[in-house]
């Protein structure tokens, strides 16, 4: 089923499920050559997600600022690929929302755990805003915020579940959004946490 969360932005339920025995192997790999961790943001603090990247580009933090780049600041080594599976879903779930062509140069993995939160913000790094992001779920729900183009404008509570995959673009490309702290939950495949892959054409 899908589900409209804006004029251009669509959930679409379970998409990703007949993918997940193709997905947790190939992502397995991917943390193995680059390791989930918690990046540093500008301010100082430590992110409460811990995240990685595969493809050309990674979305990174530091003290200095957030940029894309392509290696790993952990190894000096490039990103591992995006393995193919991970692909296919993100190229057929951008079709299945009616943007043509998707090719994503990045994809960001974010790892929740009970506790964890994403704060409300735009993502504006890209070189571009034309190209949609698509959002993955897997393991347990959350609670996404999906806000307006103003910080302040009061964010509608849309629940994501294991296999849900989510499509932003065009107008709703630079909505402020986030993620609630996860509720403490497990999930038969993968425990108490929560993994999304976000897939982005950055450069
Ligand atoms: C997540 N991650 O569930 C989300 C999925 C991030 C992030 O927000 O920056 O890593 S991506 C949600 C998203 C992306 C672009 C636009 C909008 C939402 N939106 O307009 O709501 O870990
Ligand atoms: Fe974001």
């Amino acid at each position: 089923t899908r589900e409209a969360l804006g004029p251009q932005s669509v959930v679409l339920r379970g998409f990703a499920l007949p993918d997940v025995p193709a997905l947790l192997p190939a992502m397995q790999a991917v943390v193995q050559a680059a390791p989930l961790r918690h990046m540093v943001t500008p301010g100082g603090l430590a992110m409460s997600v811990a995240l990685t990247n595969c493809g050309p580009l990674g979305w990174t933090s530091d003290r200095h600022g957030y940029r894309y780049a392509d290696r790993d600041p952990l190894s000096g080594q490039p990103w591992p690929p995006i393995p193919v599976p991970f692909l296919a879903l993100a190229r057929a779930a951008a079709q299945a929302a009616g943007f043509e062509g998707f090719e994503p140069d990045a994809c960001l993995v974010n790892r929740y755990v009970p506790g964890t939160r994403l704060s409300l913000h735009q993502d504006r790094d890209e070189r571009s805003f034309a190209h949609p992001i698509i959002s993955v779920s897997l393991g347990i729900a959350a609670v996404f915020l999906f806000g307006g183009l103003k910080r302040a404008d009061r964010p509608a509570r849309v629940p994501l579940f294991h296999g849900d995959v989510v499509v932003w673009g065009g107008v709703d490309r630079l909505r402020y959004h986030g993620v609630a702290p996860l509720k403490p939950a497990e999930h038969p495949l993968l425990g108490a946490q929560r993994i999304n892959f976000t897939f982005r054409k950055a450069g």
